[in-house]
């Protein structure tokens, strides 16, 4: 049966929603980071970059959140464009624009935003500007589109939907984020309504990962800090 390994973040939710659309049974495999459980030699022959999510399907492994969400989409032929559709080149762009863009901008939007010491204005600017500058980017898109890739759903609102999921906190805004993002909070809302998204929502909750952040999980999630112990 396919494995999937994931935690409660925003990239493996992704995952659990695709899973959930396509009804497929699979084992799921907590990988609690915080713990440092990515780094066990087991993991690391999944992905050799020690994040979640991935899976194991049979002999085949996929790492990388929007890789997964292709690979499945495309094993099953549904929540894609095929091959020979004029929307794949749209699909293919979007995936990578939020694999590449909004992933890791978000991502460092938080680290610099909840997480980092001072001084930390320069980095937070940094971060929070590129992060609005890609939602921005969406937020228009979606002005003129029900869907990302028009009037079908398809994977691209499962990538858009795991960290859409958590715009607020990302951006530090509250719920004025939804004032700024109308559009996001439209397609947020329409995904979140689907079945498949509150059993992914429901998946998520029967797990329990480690929560504090204490030294301990410091040092799993920041090992670069480590080179700053040492100076
Ligand atoms: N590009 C990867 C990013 C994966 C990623 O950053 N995963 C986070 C959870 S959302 C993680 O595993 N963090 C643990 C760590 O950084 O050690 C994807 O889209 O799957």
């Amino acid at each position: 049966m396919l494995k999937f390994f994931f935690n409660a973040a925003p990239n493996p939710m992704k995952i659990a929603l695709l899973l959930e659309e396509l009804g497929l049974p699979f084992e799921p495999v907590p990988v609690d980071t915080r713990k440092g459980e990515q780094f066990e030699p087991a993991f690391l022959a999944v992905n050799p970059n020690a994040k979640v999510p991935a899976i194991r399907d049979g002999e085949v492994t996929v790492f990388d959140s929007n890789a997964i969400l292709l690979y499945l989409a495309d094993r099953e032929q549904r929540f894609v464009p095929g091959l020979q559709s004029p929307q794949r080149g749209q699909a293919l762009s979007w995936l990578m624009f939020l694999a590449s863009g909004i992933g890791p901008f978000s991502g460092q939007s938080v680290h610099f935003r909840h997480m980092a010491p001072e001084p930390k204005t320069y980095a937070l600017n940094r971060y929070d500007y590129e992060a609005h500058r890609h939602w921005s980017v969406l937020e228009k898109h979606l002005g003129q589109n029900t869907y990302m890739l028009g009037d079908e759903f398809s994977i691209v609102d499962m990538a858009f939907w795991g960290w859409a999921r958590m715009l607020p906190f990302v951006l530090g805004m509250g719920e004025a984020t939804w004032v700024q993002y109308p559009h996001i909070k439209r397609l947020l809302d329409l995904v979140s309504a689907r079945p498949a998204a509150q059993r992914a929502e429901a998946f998520r909750t029967r797990y329990t990962f480690k929560t504090e952040m204490d030294a301990d999980a410091k040092k799993f999630m920041f090992p670069q800090n480590e080179r700053l112990n040492q100076a």
